[in-house]
């Protein structure tokens, strides 16, 4: 039974990429229960945002399971499964970019282009990955490129257009300095996935297509930054739920 355990999460350290898909899926599980029983103590105008926070965290509890498993059996990389666990929660991450700020005035047009943008990054980045068997570096650089134009919307949104003015006009400290703290994740944490894809196979970073990396190990990269932005989102908002929460019941 131990045995079986090692060979499951490999502790024994000899290979990272499945130690970090079970500490993902243990992490993404915990901070899931932690939003959804928080969800109790804020202030009902928030609930929404934390039920959110809990699904994103939730979606990708089920993916890990299902990414270490398919790993572990096969030694591949979970192409399709990571990508479809991305395309349901980053709009959810846009769903609570719009939460945050409909107090001060967003309006749904702003949630669905945020939407718009991050689904064409994760299809256009399921292209550059999936259907690239010779590892091409122009078939991998044109469809990041693309993914890309999706990227900067959002990252721009967040700094300085849409999503950047309503949390300008909010009335609401924590408002604006949790939105300034996910400008922070959208520009750092997500950059870890263009430059963990860069690095892989047909990516630039790589001699001649060779990729800095295997495809397998990209998983760390990825496993790594999403531990980051999901958990730490939900973090940022169940921040401002908290201390909004405390002034509604003062
Ligand atoms: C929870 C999952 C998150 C926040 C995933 C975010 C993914 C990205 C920001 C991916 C971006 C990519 C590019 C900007 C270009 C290359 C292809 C991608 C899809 C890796």
């Amino acid at each position: 039974m131990y045995s079986l355990f090692l060979n499951i999460v490999n502790v024994d350290g000899k290979d990272p990429v499945s130690f970090t898909f079970f500490t993902g899926y243990m992490a993404m599980l915990a901070a899931s229960v932690f939003f959804l029983f928080e969800r109790g103590s804020v202030d009902g105008k928030w609930k929404t945002s934390l039920l959110v926070s809990g699904l994103i965290t939730g979606i990708a509890a089920v993916h890990y399971y299902y990414m270490r498993d398919f790993y572990g059996a096969t030694g591949e990389t979970p192409v399709a499964l990571r990508y479809i666990d991305w395309t349901l929660t980053v709009p959810l991450m846009c769903v609570e970019f719009y939460l945050l700020l409909k107090p001060a005035g967003a309006k749904p047009a702003f949630m669905w282009k945020l939407i718009v943008a991050s689904v064409l990054m994760l299809v256009a980045g399921y292209i550059g990955e999936a259907f690239n068997p010779t590892a091409s570096t122009s078939h991998s650089v044109i469809w990041g490129v693309i993914s890309s134009l999706g990227y900067v919307y959002v990252l721009y949104s967040a700094w300085a257009g849409e999503a950047k003015q309503l949390a300008a006009s909010s009335n609401s400290d924590s408002v604006k300095s949790g939105i300034q703290a996910l400008a922070w994740f959208v520009l750092a944490g997500w950059a870890i996935y263009p430059i963990g894809y860069m690095a892989g196979p047909g990516g630039w970073l790589g001699p001649d297509g060779a990729g800095l990396f295997q495809t397998k190990d990209l998983n760390l990269f990825y496993n790594i930054a999403d531990a980051i932005n999901k958990i730490g989102f939900g973090l940022v908002v169940y921040n401002i739920a908290t201390t909004e929460s405390k002034k509604a019941f003062a």
